[in-house]
């Protein structure tokens, strides 16, 4: 696809984000988008951000659960990148205004110590990593009515809007099968497993290290690395308070602005 093209639509999806108003599907006007593109569009919209003055913090995994694929439609794991912009304050209460139609996932956090790139074993992704938190991930498909297909949510950065990261933990401890609760104003809404993430998250991050440098781009030490939603995405309201507990690694909220 020519520049131009993708230059626009990857400034379309940012004007959507930025103003958090709904934009129609590209694939409505471009069934034929490749993947290829889709992550070029991808890399232009998020370049807008960053000309901004926000600062790229890491990169996120997404649909990398049955549950989440199920719930969208997509089966194919996406990944896409997080700025400081997306970051937001442990019990901070966020502004519904800045959203379209928001959603939260509980999600695992990697902090990486070292770099990773191209195909790794799960063991070198292992010993690249810092620490592990519970974590949460708002996303807010810029599309209308939340609908996509695998090129659109691709070049709309998967869905990325806002992340929000407990406390971290050291990673020597067994976290490929930890009990995780949803709860929103109190009351369990999902439960599941970090083992629904592609069998362990770690083999989230080693897919990670592998579509990233496909990209030309590295996961540097330093990085956050989101591991990808573990049950479905519950829509959120203002109003509601929002907690991910994971079993042995601990708990993470934020509240909704009423
Ligand atoms: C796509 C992004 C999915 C995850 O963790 O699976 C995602 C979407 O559902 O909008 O972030
Ligand atoms: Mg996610």
């Amino acid at each position: 696809m020519a520049m131009d093209k993708l230059e626009r639509y990857a400034e379309i999806l940012d004007g959507a984000a930025f103003h958090a108003c709904a934009t129609p599907q590209l694939m409505h006007t471009d069934p034929e988008l490749s993947v290829a593109d889709a992550y070029q569009i991808q890399k232009l919209s998020v370049d807008c951000r960053l000309a901004r003055g926000e600062r790229r913090i890491g990169v996120k995994m997404g649909l990398t659960s049955r549950a989440k694929m199920q719930q969208v439609g997509v089966e194919e794991v996406v990944w896409g990148r997080l700025t400081d912009a997306m970051l937001i304050e442990e019990g901070t209460a966020l502004s519904f205004a800045r959203f379209v139609h928001p959603r939260v996932e509980p999600e695992v956090a990697f902090l990486m110590k070292a770099p990773l790139s191209g195909k790794v074993t799960a063991a070198a992704a292992l010993a690249a990593v810092e620490a592990i938190a519970p974590a949460m991930e708002i996303i807010d498909s810029r599309y209308e009515n939340f609908k996509f297909a695998l090129s659109d949510v691709i070049a709309d950065n998967a869905s990325a809007s806002g992340l929000v990261i407990g406390s971290w933990n050291d990673p020597s401890m067994d976290f490929s099968n930890l009990g995780v609760i949803l709860e929103i104003d109190g009351q369990v809404l999902e439960v599941g497993s970090t083992a629904a993430i592609l069998g362990h998250p770690l083999r989230s991050l080693v897919a990670a290290a592998r579509l990233v440098a496909a990209a030309g781009e590295d996961i540097a030490a330093g990085d956050i690395v989101m591991a990808g939603g573990i049950t479905a995405a519950p829509n959120l309201a203002p109003g509601q308070t929002i907690r991910t507990t994971i079993q042995g690694i601990g708990a993470v909220m934020f509240q909704v602005e009423v």
